[in-house]
């Protein structure tokens, strides 16, 4: 099955090309010929992602899906939330992000956080939504080099390493990202089985 990823972030695109496997074959918008920014000016995860597959379904007429990821921090009220890209800059800089991060936490003892990807996907024209969810505390320190964002301080319930020190392949196996494509995957599946059958 050919479907178009909404999004710029060639991260996300490599680690939902590994959930889903080589049954699916993920078209980028640029390869579309649409080269802008995806506008994403929601006040919620859901409200982003419906919009970016909006806008390259509106351009494209075709089957695509987008993903919306926010790092909720307890102690933060739930910021950066849906902010998190533009947490300390305008830009996606990665690396203010997680030192205003670790800046607002400092002598905080609640720590916890959790990763929440929402999955907006449009498929013949009627839209679905998929949600996946991590559980983890915010680290003192950053470690680690895989991934990408908050990778380096985010460590979720059960290990004692952070996303960036696990493989793709051990961080999508929990990841908020990994459990919200599973359940795209599932969907997607059983909707060509359907087909199928007819
Ligand atoms: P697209 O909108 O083009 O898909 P984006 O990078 O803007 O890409 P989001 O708005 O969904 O994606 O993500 C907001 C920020 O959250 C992102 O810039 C990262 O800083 C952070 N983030 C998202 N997913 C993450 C992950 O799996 N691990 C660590 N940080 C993540």
């Amino acid at each position: 099955m050919e479907i178009i990823f909404a999004t710029n972030n060639a991260h996300k695109l490599s680690e939902v090309q590994a959930v889903l496997g080589d049954g699916f074959r993920l078209v980028t918008p640029r390869q579309c010929g649409i080269d802008e920014d995806i506008p994403e000016t929601g006040a919620t995860l859901e409200e982003n992602a419906s919009q970016k597959s909006h806008y390259i379904h509106e351009r494209t007429g075709r089957d695509c899906f987008a993903d919306d990821t926010g790092l909720e921090v307890e102690a933060l009220g739930g910021a950066p939330g849906v902010h998190s890209a533009r947490y300390a800059t305008d830009g996606h800089d990665f690396a203010a992000n997680n030192r205003l991060l670790l800046k607002n936490l400092q002598g905080a003892t609640n720590r916890r956080a959790r990763f929440r990807t929402v999955i907006s996907l449009i498929l013949d024209g009627r839209e679905h939504l998929f949600e996946g969810i991590v559980e983890g505390h915010i680290a003192d320190h950053e470690a680690g080099c895989e991934g990408f964002g908050y990778d380096p301080l985010f460590i979720p319930d059960g290990f004692d390493r952070s996303f960036a020190e696990m493989s793709p392949d051990e961080k999508n196996a929990v990841s908020h990202r990994g459990r919200a494509v599973r359940k795209l995957a599932e969907f997607l599946k059983s909707i060509e089985a359907g087909r199928n059958v007819k």
